[in-house]
C-alpha cells in the first residue's frame, strides 16, 4: 500500500489571489472600457443578511452610466496595480509567491466586448505583468475573466443570457491564449460560476428586468448553461494552444450542514449541496447530472439547447476543480432561524462556530470536510484559490500592522489543508484570498482586508496608496518556506 502523506507535496503551489476589477484601477485608462465591476456602489459596512447581494436594475445601470465618480464606485480606482504591479509583484516574490492567481480585464482587451481587434496596450500592460512574474519564478495561474463583463455586451443582449455572449468570450480567450501560451500554464475560464444564482449581474452581466423571462430561475440556469458551454469551448480551444496546459473550473464552495439530524433537514442540505456542485458535475462528468431534471422540471425551468452541446461538455472536461472558500451553510426543512450573512449569500447562524467583522462564520475544519467531499466525488486534483479573513486593520504609530486575527485564521485553515492531504486529497494548491488589500467585491468597501500587504487607501479613496507589511507577510513568507510546516 502507498505510505499515507503526512505533508504538503514538495511542489505544492503557495501563493495569493487578486482580481482585475478589485486592484488595477485605471478603469478609462489606455482604451479600457467600462465592465460590470465598474458599475458596483461603495455599500456601507453591514451586518445585514440581504444586503449582500449586487443587483443592479436597468434603470440603475442608466444613472451609473452618467456617473464618473470613482468615489462612489471605488473599483474603478482599485488600489493602482495597473501602475504599482511592479512592486506589488515584487513583494509577493519576497513572501516566496510560488504562484499569483489574477485576472485578465475583458473590457481591457475588448473594449465593448465585440470590437474587430484587440485593444494593443490592454494586451501590452499584462506581457509587462508576466514579464514580472517570470523575473521572480512565480507561476501565473489565470481566471479568464472575473467578474468583470463589457458593458456594451449587457446592453446589447443582456450578458450571458444571450447565446451570443458564448462567442464573444471566445474571442477574448483565444487572445489571451494566444498571446500567453508558454508563459501561463495554469486557468480558470470564469470566477465562481454557481454565483450565478445570487448575483446574475456580477457573474454574467444578467440584468433580469430586461429579460423577457418572467420566471428568474430560468433566466439564471439558461445563463448558466451558456457558460458553461463557454467553459468547455474555452477548454477545447485551450487544448488546442496550449497542449501542456491545466484548465481547470471553479465554484464558491457552498458547504452546507444540516440545522438538525431531522430526515428533512439533512434532505435540505443535500438539495442545496447538489445545487452548488452541480456546475463542476457538468465541466468534470461532461453532462448535467440527474437531479437537475428533477428541479428544472419542478421549478419551471427549460434549458434551450443544441443540438452540438451535450457532445461539446462530453469532450471537454476540467482537469482540476478550483474553490473559493470562506465558510460553511446551514440548511433546515423550513430555512428559518438566527441569521448570519456571507459570500454574497447569508445563512443561519451556527452556535458552534465564531464570526469575522463581517458576520461570515469561520469553519476552518470545514474546509477538511469539502475538500474530502469533493475529492470523493471528483476524483480530480483540487485547488483552493480563494481564502481568508476580511478584517479592520490599523497601522499604529510605528508603521507597523498587527493582524494576530488573520494568521490565526489562515494557521487553522491551511492545519485542516493538511489534514485532508493526509485523508488523501489531492489538493495542488492554496491562493489566499486579496494577497494585497483590496476594493472589497460585494460591498466595495476598501477597510475590509484581507491582505498580507496593508494599502494606505480609505473606502472613499483618500490615501497615499502606500503598501505596507502587515505581520501576516513576515508569517505567510515562514509558511511558504517551510512548505507549511512552520505555522507558529
Ligand atoms: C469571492 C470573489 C472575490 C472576493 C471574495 C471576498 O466571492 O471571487 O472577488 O472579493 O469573494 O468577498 P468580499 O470581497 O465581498 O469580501
Amino acid at each position: 500500500m502507498t505510505k499515507v502523506r503526512k505533508n504538503f507535496p514538495k511542489d505544492f503551489l503557495w501563493g495569493g489571489a487578486t482580481a482585475a476589477s478589485q486592484v488595477e484601477g485605471a478603469y478609462n485608462v489606455d482604451g479600457k472600457g467600462l465592465s460590470t465591476s465598474d458599475m458596483v456602489p461603495l455599500k456601507s459596512r453591514t451586518h445585514s443578511n440581504d444586503n449582500m447581494k449586487i443587483e443592479v436594475t436597468s434603470k440603475q445601470l442608466e444613472e451609473y452610466l452618467k456617473d464618473d465618480s470613482t468615489e462612489y464606485f471605488p473599483k474603478r480606482s482599485g488600489v493602482d496595480f495597473y501602475h504599482r504591479y511592479k512592486e506589488d509583484i515584487a513583494l509577493f516574490a519576497e513572501m516566496g509567491f510560488k504562484v499569483y492567481r489574477l485576472s485578465i480585464a475583458w473590457p481591457r482587451i475588448f473594449p465593448n466586448g465585440d470590437d474587430e481587434s484587440p485593444n494593443e496596450a490592454g494586451l501590452m500592460f499584462y506581457d509587462k505583468i508576466f514579464d514580472e512574474l517570470e523575473k521572480y519564478g512565480i507561476e501565473p495561474l489565470v481566471t479568464i475573466t472575473h467578474y468583470e463583463m463589457p458593458i456594451n455586451l449587457v446592453q446589447k443582449y443582456n450578458g450571458f443570457e444571450s447565446r451570443k455572449a458564448i462567442d464573444d468570450y471566445l474571442r477574448f480567450a483565444e487572445v489571451i491564449l494566444e498571446r500567453y501560451k508558454g508563459r501561463v500554464k495554469y486557468w480558470v475560464p470564469f470566477n465562481e460560476l454557481n454565483m450565478m444564482l445570487v448575483s446574475p449581474f456580477t457573474c454574467a452581466g444578467v440584468i433580469s428586468d430586461r429579460s423577457l423571462e418572467k420566471n428568474p430561475m430560468q433566466i439564471k440556469y439558461q445563463a448558466s448553461h451558456h457558460q458553461l458551454l463557454a467553459s468547455a469551448l474555452a477548454t477545447k480551444l485551450c487544448r488546442k494552444i496550449i497542449p501542456d496546459a491545466k484548465i481547470g473550473c471553479m465554484i464558491a464552495r457552498l458547504e452546507t450542514y444540516a440545522a438538525t439530524s431531522k430526515p428533512e433537514d439533512q434532505l435540505q442540505a443535500l438539495h442545496d449541496d447538489q445545487l452548488n456542485v452541480f456546475y463542476p458535475e457538468v465541466l468534470v462528468r461532461g453532462e448535467y447530472p440527474k437531479y437537475m431534471y428533477r428541479y428544472f422540471e419542478e421549478n419551471g425551468v427549460s434549458i434551450k439547447m443544441e443540438p452540438e452541446d451535450e457532445k461539446i461538455l462530453k469532450e471537454n472536461t476540467a482537469d482540476f476543480v478550483a474553490i473559493s472558500y470562506y465558510m460553511t451553510y446551514i440548511a433546515s426543512e423550513g430555512g428559518d432561524g438566527e441569521l448570519a450573512s456571507g459570500n454574497l449569500v447569508g445563512t443561519q447562524k451556527n452556535p458552534h462556530l465564531k464570526m469575522t467583522e463581517w458576520d461570515w462564520p469561520i469553519d476552518a475544519i470545514g474546509l477538511r470536510i469539502t475538500l474530502n467531499r469533493l475529492y470523493d466525488r471528483f476524483r480530480v486534483p483540487l485547488f483552493v484559490v480563494e481564502n481568508g479573513l476580511g478584517a479592520i486593520d490599523k497601522v499604529e504609530e510605528d508603521g507597523s500592522v498587527h493582524d494576530p486575527y488573520r494568521i490565526d485564521y489562515l494557521r487553522e485553515h491551511i492545519e485542516q489543508m493538511k489534514e485532508a492531504i493526509t485523508d488523501g486529497v489531492d489538493l495542488i494548491g492554496y491562493t489566499t484570498w486579496g494577497c494585497i488589500d483590496l476594493i472589497s467585491c460585494g460591498t466595495s468597501e476598501m477597510s475590509k482586508r484581507y491582505g498580507f500587504i496593508y494599502v494606505d487607501q480609505d473606502d472613499h479613496g483618500n490615501g497615499t496608496l502606500n503598501r505596507i507589511r502587515k505581520d501576516s507577510f513576515y508569517w505567510y513568507k515562514k509558511v511558504i518556506a517551510s512548505n507549511g510546516e512552520d505555522l507558529e
